[in-house]
């Protein structure tokens, strides 16, 4: 892995350290995703078989699982393959339930009660990657909030595997959530079925999940076209942040940067430590490390466009992971909750030598679809908030109208939007001559 010392580098060589490169669609990406869409669009689940066979070297067959092999996944896995996917569950349940978005209502003025209520998102639709390995935990992360939040329809996409189908793991986390409707596509071919619905895939209104470069470009295109489905985020090609100090575990170190390298070679690991003694006890274990790694040649390549930096102190570090903005941040630290308000950006941090990402991509009760390529600079990750429509509601006397009314009249007024103004004063007239204020 390369090392650099932050104070000895120019901005260019700064700013090229930190760029995610690929996560970014290149026009390649962004013409190719278009054009899969236009194909999807027209085609519908024909168009999905043909792009299985020609990305997924899938055989041609149905998108749709049926229910039955979704039911005999969870029968036939094995045992503690099964009880690991309920005990993650249970956790994630547990978390996501906790943080609910809860109604509430207020009187702002004597008659006037402003209410906010929740409604789950009719028809939502989860994308669960299985490029170079099924992300079981995926169907988890998304599957247990829409079901916490009620939605009434869940759909759930995920790429076939050599022989055509769906990874059975990826059904049991499915129907742990109560997730009937399956279908079998991926790629940016499964967000253009979502999005604009197949003669199988039903078109949904908010699509979720994380996935590579297409993925993440075929969300973005469709949401911003007119009356296309929301999304939740870009979560793109993984990354991880760990600011480390010369007391951090270089083993531990290691393993957190490869166990994300691992994902993809899109992905990006940095480390960043004011202490040179870490930065080089990283580095070997990294090599050492990967070279038993059954993935190594993808996290080799993963590694390529990642880096340790050497800081002056943690201060300077920190400086740096907040204008990263890193989807992953742990703290390798001797006191990491002091130094937790430093931390104003990141999807996820996980704190001090116990606690490995790992933990949060599968079981501790966090979610791991998180804002990726700088995101989290404005959002946080998916949770059961994601998956509903906070609505307001307001209750009005006449009292509340007399309460309130002058000040609409005279905004209005101002804005010279005197339409806005008669629907106030027809009213304010009427409750005097009625006398229904007094
Ligand atoms: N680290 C990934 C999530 C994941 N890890 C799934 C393992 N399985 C999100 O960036
Ligand atoms: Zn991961």
């Amino acid at each position: 892995m390369r090392t650099v010392t932050w104070s000895e580098v120019d901005e260019t060589t700064r700013a090229e350290l930190l760029s995610r490169g690929t996560a970014a669609a290149g026009p390649q990406v962004t013409s190719g995703v278009a054009d899969i869409l236009e194909g999807v669009r027209e085609g519908g689940d024909a168009a999905l078989q043909a792009y299985a066979e020609r990305f997924d070297r899938a055989p041609a067959q149905s998108v749709v699982v049926g229910q039955e092999e979704i039911a005999r996944a969870a029968a036939e896995l094995p045992e503690a393959l099964r009880t690991a996917i309920t005990d993650a569950a249970t956790n994630i349940r547990t978390f996501h339930r906790a943080g609910m978005t809860v109604s509430y209502e207020v009187e702002t003025a004597p008659g006037v009660i402003c209410a906010r209520v929740v409604r789950p998102i009719r028809r939502v639709g989860l994308y669960v990657p299985a490029g170079s390995a099924p992300l079981p935990s995926t169907a988890l992360m998304l599957g247990v909030p829409a079901q916490l939040a009620g939605c009434p329809e869940v759909v759930l996409c995920t790429p076939p595997g050599e022989d055509g189908r769906a990874d059975p793991t990826v059904l049991a986390a499915a129907a742990e959530c109560g997730i009937t409707r399956v279908f079998v596509t991926g790629g940016a071919q499964a967000i253009a079925a979502m999005a604009y619905g197949t003669e199988s895939v039903p078109r949904c209104d908010k699509i979720f999940g994380p996935g590579n470069a297409w993925v993440t470009e075929a969300k973005r295109q469709v949401s911003t076209a007119e009356g296309g489905p929301g999304i939740d985020m870009p979560a793109g090609p993984s990354e991880v942040l760990v600011i480390a100090d010369a007391g951090a575990d270089a083993e531990f170190v290691a393993a957190d940067l490869l166990s994300q390298a691992e994902h993809g070679p899109d992905s990006q690991v940095l480390l960043l430590t004011d202490d040179d003694a870490v930065a080089q006890a990283v580095a070997e274990q990294v090599e050492e490390q990967l070279a038993v790694l059954p993935r190594a040649d993808i996290a080799a390549k993963s590694l390529g466009s990642s880096a340790i930096v050497v800081t002056q102190d943690l201060d300077e570090a920190f400086a740096i992971s907040n204008d990263y903005a890193p989807e992953h941040l742990i703290l390798a630290l001797r006191e990491p909750e002091d130094w937790l308000p430093k931390v104003e950006r990141a999807g996820s941090v996980f704190l001090g030598d116990w606690a490995p990402e790992t933990l949060g991509d599968y079981c501790s009760g966090t979610n791991h679809v998180l804002p990726t390529a700088g995101a989290a600079r404005w959002t946080g990750g998916v949770n059961v908030a994601s998956f509903q429509i906070a609505m307001t509601v307001q209750r009005v006397s006449p009292e509340g109208l007399a309460a309130v009314g002058p000040t609409a009249v005279e905004l209005s007024g101002a804005e010279g939007l005197i339409g806005h103004q008669a629907a106030v004063t027809r009213r304010l007239a009427r409750a005097s001559t009625t006398g229904a204020t007094t």
